[in-house]
């Protein structure tokens, strides 16, 4: 129906790759109890350091030089960096202090909700700042749009700061596998993160998963090039990843995920009920798939039927994709009426010409990818501000300077 085989978006988990996930998820099982251990016992032995306080900083200022060196003309190199006899520790480190970050941000123990929550005009004690936002669907990879992106928003984040108003940029997940550069890809935007981070947030994609990363390429990758050990800590480090981000605007709220919106059905009856996103528990800080809750893997994974008709079609079915729903408008409308929601942006889906409004032009797909699939994909991204929340601008990466 929507999703079109040539995209290998149907089937994209199935037996094989729930397989493939569980055996790597069990043979590096003493891998991440070693890396749980030696985090615990820096915590203990007081060895990590808030960021800025730290000289491990200085690994975010090494990687930042580095790839300043390149352009969207001259891309890093499949094989460059790695040739340093060093690369794999400090490939280590920036994941570690990265992590360190998104617990921090993330999970702090006052707000257990993996929601990253800003309050602009709306709020009380928060009222004068007005916000830019900038929202990038999936980037797999494509350095070419990732080498566009970032200058062009360090750029932006700089006249946030000369005119006083906020700067947001969220990635959407899906940073990784289908394209030889993904290990620079999720580099480079941890990089970014952490050298703005108050302005970048990533958020979890359904690829930033060890049953989906281990089979679509960059599993391999990681531990041809380096070790099964970096792999276990790129993974061990998807699963703190946030999964929604939520910002309330004068005019409405707007959501970031990954997916689509979540649905609870109750699996002896078959009937479904809509969630409050903000009281739900869960339990989505795993490393393999099948262990989170049904909630969390549906915000990764879901779809809306594209021209969704309510008289000839059930309001979600499962998903041709092997994980998640299909949903259709009354679904999507309960859940913005419940959680006073306006506008919904994602990523997940293809489309070649990088946007796609469905349900009234208020859930928007963005796809900011140029190189994937050997197929020519008009990457896109998002311009929103905090006081004019509909007419926000939708920018071609290949146009900026
Ligand atoms: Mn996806």
């Amino acid at each position: 129906m929507n999703n079109k085989d040539e995209f290998g978006e149907i089937d994209e988990y199935n037996d094989r790759t729930r397989k493939i996930g569980h055996e790597s998820y069990k043979s590096l099982q003493p891998t991440f109890i070693k890396i749980e251990e030696t985090q615990t016992q820096m915590i203990l032995d007081g060895k990590t350091q808030k960021l800025g306080e730290s000289t491990e900083s200085t690994i975010v200022e090494e990687f930042w030089e580095y790839y300043l060196q390149f352009s969207p003309s001259n891309l890093p190199n499949f094989a460059s960096y790695y040739g340093n006899e060093s690369a794999e520790l400090k490939m280590t480190i920036l994941i570690r202090v990265f992590q360190d970050f998104c617990l921090e941000r993330v999970y702090p123990p006052s707000f257990p909700v993996p929601i990253i929550q800003k309050a602009f005009k709306n709020s009380k004690n928060n009222s004068s700042h007005a916000a830019k936002f900038f929202f990038v669907g999936d980037t797999h990879g494509s350095m070419i749009d990732t080498m566009r992106l970032v200058p062009f928003f360090v750029k932006e984040i700089e006249k946030g700061i000369l005119n006083d108003y906020k700067v947001k940029i969220v990635f959407i997940g899906d940073f990784i596998d289908r394209n030889d550069l993904d290990i620079h890809n999720i580099l480079y935007l941890m990089t970014f993160n952490l050298r703005y981070p108050n302005n970048v947030l990533l958020l979890r994609g359904n690829h930033e998963e060890i049953s989906v990363c281990a089979h679509y390429g960059f599993g391999k990758k990681v531990v041809d090039r380096f070790s099964q050990m970096l792999f276990a800590s790129f993974c061990n480090l998807f699963k703190d990843l946030p999964l929604m981000a939520i910002y309330h605007c004068q005019q409405g709220s707007v959501l970031c995920l990954h997916g689509g919106i979540p649905i609870y059905v109750d699996e002896e009856t078959g009937k479904y009920k809509i969630l409050n996103i903000t009281t739900y528990q869960y339990d989505n800080r795993h490393v393999w798939l099948d262990d989170m809750d049904k909630i969390s893997q549906q915000i990764l994974w879901n779809d809306p039927i594209i021209n969704y008709d309510p008289e000839n079609m059930p309001p979600f079915f499962t998903s041709k994709r092997g994980m998640g729903y299909w949903f259709g408008e009354e679904v999507f409308d309960e859940f913005c009426e419940k959680n006073k929601i306006s506008l919904i942006f994602r990523g997940h889906q293809v489309f070649l010409d990088g946007i796609h409004k469905e349900f009234r032009q208020r859930f928007i797909t963005i796809f900011s990818a140029s190189d994937y699939a050997k197929k020519k994909i008009k990457a896109r991204f998002i311009e929103m501000n905090s006081d004019d929340i509909f007419n926000y601008k939708v920018h071609v990466i290949q146009d900026l300077p």
